[in-house]
């Protein structure tokens, strides 16, 4: 007996989904679609590892430093050697770039090298998982600059803009394990069904709504904004005609606060600590962190700037370029631009 929950909608499957939004994709060869398979999987081991989180022996940190200067705690370490080792040897990478890692990941030299480059922070907000915080994984996938070369992919491949991704997303792991992706054509949200081991479409061509409902920023850092930044936050709970009626959410994980943002609407928004001169661009990563959710906020029919331009327009320098990010309904993000080109 099919239970009588919702019987308009079907049951489909990540695996469906892919394969069917592939044989849109004219020039697919597979790769993508087998790709984004592995990231779920990936997502599937990860969310095991997550949920045993509180046990004593993954509990805290390895002791260990990463390339950001955060400790690393060791469901960062399983995440990253997780999602390593299930793209290292299918042919389907040029190269792979992780927030845990300070240079470039190649692809081993006993396997053959593919068309795709995998950007991804293994477990952002790593820093909330001995508090039981969601937390999540984020990727980007491009495709290598020259398809041709069958050789080793190089940093170059890694520093394309977001403009240019093929596809991207994240896997939530809170109360639910959800992973949200798009290849160019929408966004879809799917369940992890810990019964059968499957994600199921949950949030089909999701769109942030027109009306914000929250905004989502660490305001204990405020006075160490521009002013710009500062005049925003007071226009965002209702100073100089601002809106009356905005709610402050802030978890301090950004897939977590991004996801709220993305199916209630507002904005998220993280400026520059202007005392801090060691991150004079602030304190997100661009490659594996913003620009993947700037794709998927533009996707959704919202907007994602570092202040004065799009994210997805800035050419990254080095892997672990940071970014100030305003990212949500699109009135409010140009809001937050004219506040800082007004104010500085
Ligand atoms: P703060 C987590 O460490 C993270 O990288 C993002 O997930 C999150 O949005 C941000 O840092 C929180 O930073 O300075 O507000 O604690």
């Amino acid at each position: 007996m099919i239970p009588k929950t919702n019987t308009n909608s079907q049951l489909i499957t990540i695996e469906r989904h892919i394969l069917d939004s592939e044989r849109k994709l004219p020039e697919a060869t597979g790769d993508l679609t087998n790709l984004l398979y592995d990231i779920a999987l990936a997502g599937k081991i990860i969310t095991n590892h997550t949920n045993k989180a509180g046990l004593a022996e993954i509990l805290g940190d390895t002791g260990r430093t990463n390339v950001q200067g955060e400790v690393v705690q060791q469901l960062d370490e399983i995440a990253n050697q997780i999602i390593f080792r299930l793209n290292d040897h299918t042919g389907r990478l040029a190269v792979m770039v992780s927030e845990e890692n300070p240079d470039i990941l190649p692809i081993p030299e006993k396997y053959k090298t593919g068309r795709y480059v995998l950007s991804f922070d293994p477990l952002d907000g790593s820093s909330n998982i001995d508090y039981n915080v969601s937390i999540g994984t984020i990727f980007a996938i491009h495709k290598r600059l020259d398809e041709d070369d069958t050789g080793p992919g190089a940093v170059e491949d890694c520093l394309q803009k977001g403009r240019d991704i093929v596809a991207a997303g994240y896997i939530l792991y809170g109360s639910s394990t959800m992973m949200i992706y798009s290849a160019g054509a929408g966004v879809n949200g799917f369940t992890l069904d810990p019964q059968i081991g499957e994600f199921l479409l949950s949030h089909p061509n999701i769109q942030i709504p027109q009306k914000p409902k929250y905004f989502s920023a660490n305001l204990g850092y405020k006075k160490q904004w521009c002013l710009g930044a500062q005049k925003f936050s007071e226009w965002l709970q209702g100073e100089e005609g601002g809106p009356q009626n905005l709610s402050l959410r802030y978890i301090g994980s950004m897939v977590a606060d991004f996801h709220r943002t993305l199916l209630s609407g507002g904005i998220f928004y993280y400026p520059v600590d202007t005392t801090n001169p060691d991150k004079p661009r602030g304190k997100l990563r661009l490659i594996y962190e913003l620009n993947p959710l700037a794709f998927l906020m533009e996707q959704a029919g919202g907007a994602a700037s570092d202040g004065e331009q799009p994210v997805l327009d800035l050419k990254p320098a080095h892997l672990h370029e940071r970014a100030p990010v305003f990212m949500g309904n699109k009135e409010l993000v140009q809001q937050a631009e004219k506040y800082l080109a007004q104010y500085g």
